[in-house]
């Protein structure tokens, strides 16, 4: 999987690309990760990479050719059928499945926009997508691209061992991911609970469809819509469903 990133701060994607799974992935050659920088493609003496906005107001845009360049060299380099994405917040919010799709191609070229981002022409003619984190503002792409690398390059057969695989992911099977204990059996006067320690494998597994299902009808009940459960899923939901009411 290749990713070529145009940013004005190549050095911070050391932040996914040195260390973790990700570090390993990129040693081992089943990711690689190139960096473009639009102030190597700035003309003048000053390698000016920003520019006033028409209308006025406060703040700088990028500017137009040294990022233009930028990503036509990162496009260049990125293997043919490459998807060309950038981050903002008036991007699509990021789902699992997006990812999944993503990895699926030989690469990605991510745009990180710094100031107050970059001329709307540039992304009509340059850019496939627009993607978000989330409704929240940062000062700039790059982590949102690092997070893309992170979530994508995990998805890359090979990178994850058996047994961080990804399929055991919360949202791999749609719901949130269940509770989870590790020693010691009692915190803070706090214990494990029971089915954890009975070794029943069914069991437990039942258990934690059903914390998970808890968690999402609680914290995240848009998930549930246009989705279709199994039988198993639906009577779980029903179950809890009917306990709520009993409540009230
Ligand atoms: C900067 C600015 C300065 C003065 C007045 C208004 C301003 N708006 C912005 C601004 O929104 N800058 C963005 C910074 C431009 C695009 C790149 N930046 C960015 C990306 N911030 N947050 C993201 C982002 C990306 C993906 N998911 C969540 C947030």
């Amino acid at each position: 999987m290749y990713f070529g990133i145009v940013t004005l701060f190549p050095e911070s994607m050391r932040a996914v690309t040195d260390q973790g799974v990700v570090g390993k992935a990129v040693k081992s050659g089943l990711v690689q990760v190139n960096t473009w920088n639009p102030r190597d493609y700035a003309a003048d003496n000053y390698r000016t990479v920003d520019d006033r906005p028409y209308g006025g107001g406060p703040g700088m845009l990028m500017k137009v050719e040294p990022v233009v360049a930028a990503i036509d060299a990162a496009r260049n380099a990125a293997p043919p059928g490459s998807k060309t994405v950038y981050l903002s917040p008036q991007g699509r919010p990021i789902r699992q499945e997006m990812l999944r799709s993503a990895a699926s191609l030989p690469g990605l070229v991510m745009l990180c926009g710094r100031y107050e981002g970059v001329d709307e022409r540039v992304i009509e003619r340059e850019v496939d997508e627009e993607w978000s984190l989330g409704d929240f503002v940062l000062s700039g792409g790059e982590i949102a691209a690092m997070a893309v690398v992170d979530g994508v390059a995990r998805l890359v057969p090979g990178v994850l061992g058996h047994h961080e695989s990804a399929e055991q992911d919360s949202f791999e099977n749609g719901w949130l991911d269940c509770p989870h204990y590790t020693r010691p059996e009692v915190y803070q006067g706090r214990k494990v609970p029971e089915v954890l320690l009975s070794g029943n494998h069914e069991k437990i597994r039942r258990w934690r469809l059903e914390q998970s299902i808890r968690r999402t009808l609680e914290r995240r009940p848009d998930l549930l819509e246009g989705r279709t459960l199994s039988k198993e899923e639906s009577e779980i939901v029903e179950q809890i469903r009917h306990e709520k009411l009993n409540m009230k």
